[in-house]
Order: C-alpha cells, then structure tokens, then sequence
C-alpha cells in the first residue's frame, strides 16, 4: 500500500461509519423527508453556532451554493487571490452567476489584509460592480493549512458589518482550524454569516459538506442547490457517515496535525527543501524545492517508492496526513524522501 499524502480527500469511510450507512433511516430529502439526512443538518447547525444547515454533496458545491445565494448578477466577491473559491472551483460565480471575484494578495499566513479589503470595498458609482461579500477560508489550503484566529476572523466580520456587506467561511478544514488553535469551532463561525466545512476530508467521511447559516440564507440556498441539481433522495445512507464524522473523528485531528509536524521537521533538514516547520500548524505540508529540481520528476521517483505528494506550480510539493496516516507512515516517507532528494546532498 503506497502512504498517500496527496489529500486528506483520500481517506476511506471508518468501519462505524459503513455501519451507520448499512442501518440508516432513509426518506425523500427534497420532501424534507429523510430522517438521517435532518438530524445531520440540525447537528451540524448547532456544532457551528447557526440557526440551519444544509447539506451538500461537496465542498465546492457548498461554497458555490453560497456565493450564488449571497450574490447577484453584477455583483462582486472580495476574496484571496490564493483561495480554493478563487483558483479551485472552474471559476463558478462568474460562469454561473454574473459574479465578478476581486482577487486580493493572501498574505502567507492566509488572510487578506484589512487596509486591502477596506480599499477594495466599492463606493457606488454606475461604473462599479456591487461589492457584496467578502470570502475567508480556514485552514487555508494553499498557504499550507494556516489558521486564521477568532481575533482576525472578528475583525473581518465587523468590517463587513460596517459597510453592509455579507462574509462566507471556506471552512473545509474548519474543525482542523479549531482542534489547532484549541477554541470552540464557535470562535471561528460566529462573526461571519454563511460557513461551508467538510465531512470527507479530515473527517474521513466519504461524501459530503455542509453549509450553515441563518434560516432565510439556507431556504434560498436550498433552492440554488436544486437549481444546480443537487437536490438528492434517500441521502440519509451518506448523511449517516457524516453524524459518525461529527461525533467520533474531530478530536482525533490533533493526531494528523502532530503527524504533519513531525514530517515537517524531517523534511526541513533536507538541503534540497525550503521549508519553515514552525508555520505548520494543521495537517497540510508545502514545501518548496531547490531551483536545481522538477518538482514533477521528484513527485514521480517518490511515488515510484510508495510515497504519494501533490506536485503545485512554483516547485512546491504538498504532503496532507489524515486517518490513513500512521507515525509509523510519516517516518517511512521521510526515509523515501531523503532517498529521492539525496543526490543533491552529495
Ligand atoms: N481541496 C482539494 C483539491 O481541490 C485541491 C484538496 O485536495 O485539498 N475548499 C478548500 C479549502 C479545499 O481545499 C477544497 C478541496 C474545497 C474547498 C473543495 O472541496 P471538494 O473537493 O469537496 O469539492
């Protein structure tokens, strides 16, 4: 069996959660109707501190649902020019809503600068589109799983609220964020109105996110999910992985996280890695490569030797733990990367 550090996407469905889903109570959920299914939104609702929750068939289907929801046509997303909503998700307000993203430089510990979001917030003016919201995302992917705290988080909710704009949480790693920084996942959701997080990654259940938000926000959501033909049936037999996700596999994350600093500390020995162990602070890796070597050519000798990492632009190599993820794992990775990158220590 290879270590796949591509993801925590790659995690399988626990041996209590195909239990749950072999048992589960099952109804019409676009009649409102499966059981499993509303005992899941009403548990993700509280655990998030909203007032409803509706669930989603993928992160990316939840953060779309909520730009469409809290946006119209001409309207703009203030969001980091690294975010998963901005680079990741084909482009999806604009291709389907009109909706014009306005890109800000994600500072390296994944926020956006509150003097940049200020003075990228529109007056009205005929020429302008309509700010309309401002999207975060905690932990952030691509800046290598950072947290973003309560402090900041309520920061960018009141500057919001001062300028009548609405707020959206990517917080498909939100229960890694919390378990991270040690606060309740209230903290981090409280200041802002709409938050999407999901159940297959961390949290190992094999489909599904949820968005959650005030009553209103997530009877129009619910809409637009259909409108994107995401209105599914007996869903209880997934939505019962997710109640199993909620209650058994958050407080386990500070196992992935201590995995992650542990291959961390390893790799950053490595002449040939630039990598600073001390800003990882969840389960995602990002190190960067020497000049001297393809990140693709290293990816590939790796994998050749049973170690699976996810090559990006800019020579960087992303290694995520998660359930499948053993200490005995990441000390067998790091033996197969100081192998691959040892020629450059000669
Ligand atoms: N991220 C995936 C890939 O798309 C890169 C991964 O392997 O990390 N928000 C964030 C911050 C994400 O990292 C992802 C998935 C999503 C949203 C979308 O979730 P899914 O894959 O369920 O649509």
């Amino acid at each position: 069996m290879p270590i796949d550090l591509r993801s925590d996407t790659v995690t399988h469905p626990t041996p209590t959660m195909r239990r749950a889903m072999y048992e589960a109570e099952v109804g019409d959920d676009v009649y409102g109707e499966d059981p499993t299914v509303n005992r899941l939104e009403a548990m993700a609702a509280e655990r998030v501190g909203k007032e409803a929750a509706l669930f989603l068939t993928s992160g990316t289907q939840g953060n779309v649902v909520a730009m469409l929801t809290h946006c119209g046509r001409g309207d703009e997303i203030i969001l980091g020019d690294q975010a998963h909503t901005f680079l990741s998700e084909a482009g999806a307000p604009a291709v389907l809503g009109g909706i014009t993203p306005r890109p800000l430089r994600n500072q390296r510990d994944g926020t956006l600068d509150l003097a940049d979001i200020e003075a990228a917030i529109r007056p009205d003016n005929v020429h302008f589109p309509k700010t309309r919201l401002i999207t975060l995302e905690n932990t952030h992917n691509q800046c290598g799983g950072r947290v973003l705290s309560p402090a900041y988080t309520a920061a960018v909710g009141g500057l919001a609220r001062r300028h009548g704009l609405r707020t959206h949480l990517d917080g498909a790693r939100l229960f890694n964020a919390a378990v991270a920084l040690g606060v309740p996942v209230t903290a981090l959701t409280a200041p802002l109105d709409s938050v999407q997080f999901c159940l297959s990654k961390g949290l190992s259940a094999p489909v599904g996110s949820i968005l959650a938000g005030p009553s209103d926000f997530i009877h129009e959501a619910r809409r637009t999910r259909k409108i994107l033909g995401g209105g599914a049936r007996q869903a209880g037999v997934i939505a019962a992985a997710g109640i199993v996700a909620l209650n058994e596999m958050v407080h386990r994350l500070a196992e992935d996280h201590a995995n992650a600093r542990r291959l961390a500390e390893g790799l950053a020995e490595l002449p040939a890695v630039i990598l600073d162990p001390s800003t990882v602070e969840t389960n995602i890796v990002i190190l960067q490569l020497t000049d001297d070597l393809d990140v693709y050519e290293v990816a590939e000798r790796l994998r050749g030797d049973g170690v699976l990492v996810s090559a990006f632009y800019g020579a960087r190599i992303r290694a995520v733990t998660h359930y499948g993820i053993t200490t005995a794992d990441i000390d067998a990775a790091l033996r197969v990367f100081r192998a691959v990158l040892a020629p450059v220590r000669a």
